[in-house]
């Protein structure tokens, strides 16, 4: 049975893994408009992904004897300075999702909810291949310079490596 807390926490959590669903989804949508398949198409793995995360928790919460909330979602951005800038903003949407993360856990510690603490490290190591891929096409946008855009986009369904 989780304590009020967690529930409440993984409830948070529920609704910023929709977000970042939905985020990437109206990243993927732009970069398709552009003309970038393989970009959009990385974009919507990646939403489809986070779908998927919230729908851990949901059923997690529900598992554990609480109440999955499903939340409103925050409309995301239509416009987007460029591909350099959607992949800067993925990292930091994930670095923030990490944090959040390990809010989570912090919080079943503290409450001594030992089943929580255990599920939640599949997150906890997600979240460290989530943040390297997003730097691994940071920094390759960098190295290849005006043509970045153009590589990364045929190559970059390649860097999944799931
Ligand atoms: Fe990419 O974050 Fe979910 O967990």
């Amino acid at each position: 049975m989780l304590t009020k807390k967690v529930e409440e926490f993984c409830n948070r959590q529920i609704e910023r893994e929709g977000n970042s669903s939905n985020l990437y989804l109206a990243m993927a949508s732009f970069a398709e408009a552009k003309g970038l398949a393989g970009i959009a198409a990385w974009l919507y793995a990646q939403a489809e992904e986070e779908r998927g995360h919230m729908l851990k928790f949901i059923r997690w919460v529900n598992e554990r004897g609480g109440n999955a909330i499903i939340p409103e979602f925050k409309k995301p951005p239509v416009k987007y300075k460029g591909i350099n800038e959607i992949f800067a903003e993925v990292l930091k949407h994930e670095q923030f999702i990490t944090a959040s993360i390990n809010e989570v856990l912090e919080v079943a510690i503290a409450e001594k909810d030992h089943a929580t603490v255990n599920w939640i490290q599949w997150f906890v190591s997600e979240q460290v291949e989530e943040e390297s891929s997003a730097q691994q096409i940071l920094d390759k946008l960098q190295l290849a310079g005006p043509q970045g855009v153009y590589f990364l986009d045929r190559d970059i369904m390649n860097l999944r490596g799931k």
